[in-house]
């Protein structure tokens, strides 16, 4: 492919090019011969393993470094003018000295290497949502994500080319050493701008996803009037053959791609699932003043672990070819493999990182491993999935893992109550981001990772589109992780949580049972159908039902965390809060 005409994206191409001084430069243009090449590529590194090819046709197994197995936190960085604007919720560069930093680890960085110089499109091609980007990349790994992730390519650069004028993302990563002490991750919204370095794996260096797709688009979408989130879209079909639109966010591995493709149960006749997005959402309030949401993304980049028959088949048949796995075990006649896939651990293993399997050296697949496929081979896929307008959001849900507290579902009073449930969601940390895991943590609408300003005015910023229209979704919390004392799930999850979504979708009609608490409207016992469920005796009391004390801590908590956001925090959250302990202590 022959470099571009657009003269911005040749003379930074050019520059990158200078800087890390690779042995060969080449353009992306999506073909399958080059998908082809790029695998190829993957396996003459070693790192990468042809999958059998009847059970998995055209699929690789690749193995990321032991270090390298999931985004970084700590090392990730927003770059602005003035550190005021992204809050205490990221860490902060000033940006000339975050340039000046990692480019020393640049120089020189891919010599003896191919730099892929990949345009991409986030977002139907026809949407006038969408947004472009270009990421420069020494990782044939992340070229052949990318090319599953994103719409990237020829058809990306023509658009590249066709609006010379308009600014695009533009992401320069390199595996670098893989050293954690030369890692970094640095955004600069200013200049829509990303230097990643030292990691090679998903949300650190495929740019198009996280670090373009949220934490610059979350910037841009201030700026201009919008909303980038980290929210799965779908679509409920009903009985009647109407389709209701649902985005969803919850943390990280905490349940967005498997509720974005649900089969419900038998006793559910009726319902259908359809999946438009299963990790972000891009939102804008249509002519209706209904919210309308595009998925900017092409394919899934999912957790492995837990993904099974009974839990998510519409994946499983996803995954089944033309797909990517990664750091996944692998059975001797490689097909590849992960807790909860099947009951029984199949014989001879080769774990993670290529050892035999020995319970010594714990799990056989990593717990963030991931497989990587194209959402056109979900059997759910929504017919709107490249709907250039989007789908309309009947409803949004915030959540997370809670194995206490948070009931099963309630419906938030109104927009402000919504946000600030949203705001103030805690969830336990999970093996997406490197460090502890199963400590809650507060994390605003799933985005405290992900949001690229300041957290006070995000919540301002949602707080605003009252203003923008009257006919904003309902705002709901849900939390499927509930546990007994002895440490199970209490609601059985997965297709069930349709019975959940019947009774969210009831609500926004004006239907479905509640009862009005100071934390929300509650479901009335029996307004959710849980007919052929198996429930333990008092289960869905429990499951809807709220502690007065425990809430009252939880007011405090909140509380503490909301004043972290000092003068930036928008006073209707702390009003709202007030309130709830006000109600709190009278009823
Ligand atoms: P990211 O891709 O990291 O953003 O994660 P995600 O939010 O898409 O989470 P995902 O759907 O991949 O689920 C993560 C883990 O939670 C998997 O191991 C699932 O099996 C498990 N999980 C998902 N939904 C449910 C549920 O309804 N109940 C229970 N108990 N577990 C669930
Ligand atoms: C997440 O952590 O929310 C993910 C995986 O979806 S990553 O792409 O690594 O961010
Ligand atoms: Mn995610």
């Amino acid at each position: 492919m022959k470099p571009t005409q657009n003269k911005i994206l040749r003379g930074w191409v050019d520059e990158m090019a200078q800087l890390t001084k690779p042995d060969r430069i080449h353009w992306c243009d999506g073909s399958e011969e080059e998908y082809s090449a790029l695998c190829n590529e993957i396996i003459a590194s070693g790192k990468g393993f042809p999958l059998n090819t009847e059970t998995h046709p055209n699929s690789l197994l690749h193995r990321s470094d032991p270090t390298d197995v999931a985004r970084v936190e700590h090392l990730t960085f927003i770059c602005t003018r003035q550190r005021e604007d992204v809050g205490p919720n990221n860490n902060w560069m000033e940006p000339n000295e975050g340039h000046q930093m990692v480019d020393g680890l640049f120089e020189g960085s891919m010599q003896g290497r191919t730099m892929y110089v990949i345009p991409y499109v986030m977002g139907p091609l026809a949407s006038p949502y969408a947004r472009t980007g270009v990421e420069v990349t020494d990782s044939p790994y992340v070229a052949a994500n990318m090319r599953i992730m994103t719409r990237m390519g020829s058809e990306a650069l023509a658009r590249l080319e066709a609006e010379p004028k308009v600014p695009f993302v533009k992401g320069l990563h390199c595996t670098g050493d893989l050293n954690p002490e030369r890692r970094y991750i640095l955004h600069f919204p200013e200049t829509l701008t990303i230097k990643s370095i030292g990691s090679g794996y998903g949300g650190n260096a495929l740019l198009g996803k996280k670090c373009h797709a949220l934490r610059l688009a979350s910037w841009q979408a201030r700026q201009e009037g919008w909303l980038a989130e980290h929210m799965l879209i779908m679509g409920v079909e009903t009985p009647e053959g109407e389709t209701h639109y649902i985005a969803a966010a919850f943390p990280s591995a905490c349940g967005k791609t498997n509720l974005a493709m649900i089969i419900p149960p038998l006793s559910q006749e009726g319902y259908k699932i359809t999946t438009v997005g299963d990790d972000i959402a891009w939102l804008h309030v249509g002519d209706d003043g209904r919210l309308y949401a595009i998925n900017p993304e092409a394919g899934m980049f999912g957790v492995a672990p837990g993904t099974s028959e009974d839990t998510n088949p519409h994946a499983l048949t996803a995954v089944q070819k033309n797909s990517i796995y990664t750091n996944v075990a692998v059975t001797p006649d490689m097909q590849p493999w992960w807790e909860g896939l099947t009951k029984d651990m199949p014989e001879n293993l080769t774990d993670w990182q290529g050892r035999p399997y020995d319970p010594e050296n714990g799990k056989a697949a990593q717990a963030n491993s991931r497989f990587t496929a194209p959402v056109s081979q979900l059997p759910c896929l929504s017919p709107e999935f490249d709907n250039p307008q989007g789908v309309p959001i009947s409803a949004i849900l915030f959540g997370g893992r809670r194995a206490s507290l948070a009931p099963l579902v309630l419906e938030t009073l109104d927009w402000t109550h919504g946000v600030f449930a949203g705001a103030t969601v805690a969830s336990e940390t999970t093996a997406a981001s490197i460090g502890k895991v199963g400590v809650v943590r507060r994390d605003p609408m799933a985005m405290r990772p992900f949001c690229g300003y300041h957290f006070g005015d995000y919540f301002a910023h949602w707080l605003g589109f009252q203003e923008k229209s009257d006919n904003l979704p309902k705002i709901f919390h849900v939390n499927w992780f509930r546990q007994n004392t002895d440490g199970d799930f209490i609601w059985p999850g997965f297709g069930d949580n349709v019975r959940v979504l019947r009774w969210v979708l009831d609500r926004c009609q004006g239907k479905g049972e509640a009862v009005r608490t100071p934390i929300g409207y509650l479901p009335t016992p029996g307004s959710i159908d849980i007919e052929g469920l198996d429930l333990e005796k008092g289960a869905m009391d429990e499951l809807i039902s709220f502690d007065r004390d425990l809430w009252q801590t939880e007011m405090d908590d909140i509380k503490m965390f909301l004043a972290e956001y000092r003068d930036r925090l928008p006073p209707e959250l702390r009003a709202e809060a007030e309130r709830i302990k006000r109600e709190l202590q009278i009823a």
